[in-house]
């Protein structure tokens, strides 16, 4: 069996993933991710009991018990760049061994759950309301890198949102759908919808800047897509990436968005951090029973 090079998986001196800075043992097989590291603190306070806290740089790592439970949540700051590395590391630390640096015979699946934030596109959807992505589009580069699939259905709503995507930019947006197990246990009683994926924050979400834009009229084209009564619900920045690379390495992930905008109607929510914390509050408990 061929050997991970030393370049190709890079270990720190105490044997642990590079950046996660994480060892095998460390991480549990249900695994919440955030993209701003105090939220670490603000999932693994409704931890019965913590075991580790670890981190590098904005990777921030609690794993503890709900109940019988055991849970890892990792902070993986912002952009699918930090995905291509979170996820890989977080793969080799369940599926290779370090020490042979060769993947493991049997192949573990990690169930990745975001609970982020994110801001709806469509007047009607509420500030404060909780939103399950069924699938997202990305707009970023990150899965151009891997070999990805889509089912015929997939590939046809890909086509078409391809069809209407400004053709001057050289990347060409993917999509990539949650776990339907995962949708089925965690989120059936939450609203869904189709995720937009940006590599950016300010003009790659059509927010007017100094800088001038070269996507006139994105929003307008964003929101006004629609295939078979599907629609695009909301805007962030890891979804994509997140279920496209669970999906080449074989994990399964959802995707949970706390709207705290609607750029629509243009309001933003009034108490984020309480909002965010009671929906943390129900998605532990969700995982706490369903999984
Ligand atoms: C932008 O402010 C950040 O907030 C959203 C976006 O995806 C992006 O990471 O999610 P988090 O609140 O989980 O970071």
């Amino acid at each position: 069996m061929e050997i991970i090079s030393e370049t190709d998986l890079i270990l720190n001196a105490d044997g642990s993933a590079y950046h996660l800075n994480l060892l095998p043992e460390d991480v549990a097989d249900t695994v919440i991710t955030v993209g701003d590291p105090d939220r670490v603190g603000e999932v693994s306070k409704y931890f019965d009991s913590i075991e580790l806290k670890k981190g590098k740089r904005e990777f921030i790592t609690h794993t503890g018990y709900v109940g019988k439970k055991r849970i890892t949540v990792l902070s993986t700051g912002i952009g699918t760049d930090n995905i291509d590395i979170v996820l890989n590391e977080l793969d080799a630390l369940v599926n290779v061994d370090f020490n042979t640096r060769t993947p493991n015979a049997r192949l573990k699946q990690l169930n990745i759950i975001r609970i982020g934030t994110s801001g709806a596109i469509q007047a009607d959807i509420p500030v404060d309301s909780l939103l399950v992505s069924s699938a997202a589009f990305g707009l970023d580069a990150l899965m151009g890198f891997y070999k990805t699939e889509n089912n015929a259905a997939e590939q046809e709503m890909l086509n078409e949102f391809t069809s209407v995507f400004p053709s001057h930019f050289a990347m060409k947006p993917y999509l990539a759908p949650a776990s339907p197990m995962l949708l089925d246990k965690l989120a059936k009683d939450i609203a869904r919808g189709i995720t937009i994926t940006s590599p950016g924050f300010y003009s790659p979400q059509g927010r007017q800047v100094r800088a001038l834009t070269a996507v006139p009229g994105l929003m307008d084209m964003i929101a006004g897509f629609a295939y078979k009564e599907k629609r695009i619900t909301n805007l962030e920045m890891e979804t994509a990436g997140i279920y496209g690379l669970a999906k080449s390495l074989g994990h399964h992930a959802i995707s949970f968005n706390v709207i705290l905008a609607n750029r629509a109607t243009k309001k933003f929510s009034k108490q984020p951090g309480k909002i965010v914390d009671n929906y943390i509050a129900g998605i532990i408990e969700k995982i706490n029973n369903n999984l």
